[in-house]
């Protein structure tokens, strides 16, 4: 199994292409956005940890390692197609549309945080593992019926594959063949339990054979091969030739959350190693030193430019208020059921007698 799903490169480590047949397609300008976006989300990323640690936002969810993976696949995006993140996914959000500022409202607890921004269906993170498997299938089957071209990209965990919601969603998607790319990130964790802890099988892409669909294993912080393996797969969608798996290989460098010590359960000396030999960004830099369009003055641009986008989204955030927690009660149903209503009103009397 391990064979028949090998792990698909187009850069190779060294930032060189092992796959010359998509060198035509890798343009100077899609390479430069690539960069921006991988710097801009790192930037972003490093900046909320900081944040969190200062108390000047909750609980955080860091990406850094996992940049390629979520923003190549964002790229392969067209306007009307839809994005069903996890609490992990920002990066890819914020690279499809969603701005730093409703980023960071996010992670401060507003509600502001969740609305998708305007003309783009970016569905809000899920937070409940896998749940928003079956929905994208849904959305994607709501695509087909009205004939529309849009497709449905839907990103998991490897944790998510352990749950019910994942063999359902694929179940669903490829009985109804619906226009859907199923997208993992398997940063080989779920929070502390390693991948080899939580199923038997060698790889997740395998995992496709049973619903009879394509099932890919790409390098993912090649982002070359996410980028083009995730846009063939929406063109398959698009083109009614229904669902796909993409498992990408990842690694993420950090904590679970700002709540969360790697160093219970793993060797730090793994990520350090990773960073020095598999890290997405540095893979692009080698690439484009060795093509010819590296600019260090560019490249210092970019950082700059990047820096002060993110002060400024960091100011925008800070004039507003704190996390209002009556909020939390009003936005789950249009209506509330009695047993919101009913906690609620718990939660108001417990907070009159704390003033009083
Ligand atoms: C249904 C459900 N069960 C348990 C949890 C607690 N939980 C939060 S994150 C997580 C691990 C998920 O791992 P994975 O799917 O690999 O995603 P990653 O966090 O690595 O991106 C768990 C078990 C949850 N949020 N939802
Ligand atoms: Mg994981």
């Amino acid at each position: 199994m391990e064979r028949q799903f090998s792990i698909r490169q187009i850069m190779d480590e060294q930032g060189r292409i092992v796959e010359p047949e998509y060198r035509e397609q890798i343009t100077e300008e899609l390479v430069m956005a690539m960069y921006r976006h991988l710097v801009r989300t790192r930037t972003f990323d490093r900046k909320c940890v900081s944040l969190q640690r200062q108390g000047r936002i909750g609980t955080y969810v860091p990406f850094e390692g996992q940049e390629a993976c979520q923003v190549g696949s964002a790229l392969a995006l067209e306007d009307g197609d839809w994005m069903f993140p996890t609490y992990r996914d920002h990066g890819a959000m914020m690279t499809f549309g969603r701005t730093l500022t409703q980023t960071l409202l996010y992670w401060k607890g507003r509600t502001e945080g969740c609305i998708p921004p305007q003309g783009k269906k970016i569905v809000p993170p899920y937070v409940p593992i896998a749940t928003q498997l079956p929905q994208a299938a849904g959305a994607a089957y709501a695509e087909k019926r009205k004939g529309t071209k849009n497709a449905v990209i839907v990103y998991f965990g490897d944790g998510a594959t352990s749950e019910g919601d994942f063999h359902e969603g694929l179940n669903f998607a490829s009985v109804f063949n619906v226009p859907v790319v199923f997208f993992n990130q398997n940063n080989q964790y779920a929070i502390s339990v390693p991948i080899t802890r939580q199923m038997k099988s060698k790889t997740i892409a395998q995992k496709a054979l049973a619903y009879d669909i394509p099932g890919i294993r790409i390098d993912g912080n090649d982002i070359f091969a996410v980028y083009f393996h995730t846009k063939q797969a929406l063109e398959r969608a698009r083109n009614g030739e229904g669902p796909t798996l993409i498992e990408a290989v990842t690694w993420r460098y950090g904590a679970h959350t700002t709540s969360d010590d790697p160093s219970k359960y793993r060797d730090q000396e793994e990520s350090k190693r990773r960073r020095e030999t598999t890290d997405p960004i540095m893979r692009l830099e080698r690439f484009m030193q060795q093509e010819g369009f590296w600019d260090e003055n560019w490249a210092i641009d970019i950082q700059e430019g990047v820096n002060a986008e993110v002060e400024q989204a960091v100011a925008e955030m800070e004039r507003y208020p704190s996390a209002n927690p009556e909020d939390m009660f009003d936005y789950v149903f249009a209506e509330p059921t009695w047993t919101i209503a009913e906690q609620k009103q718990a939660y108001m009397e417990w907070k009159r007698g704390m003033e009083g």
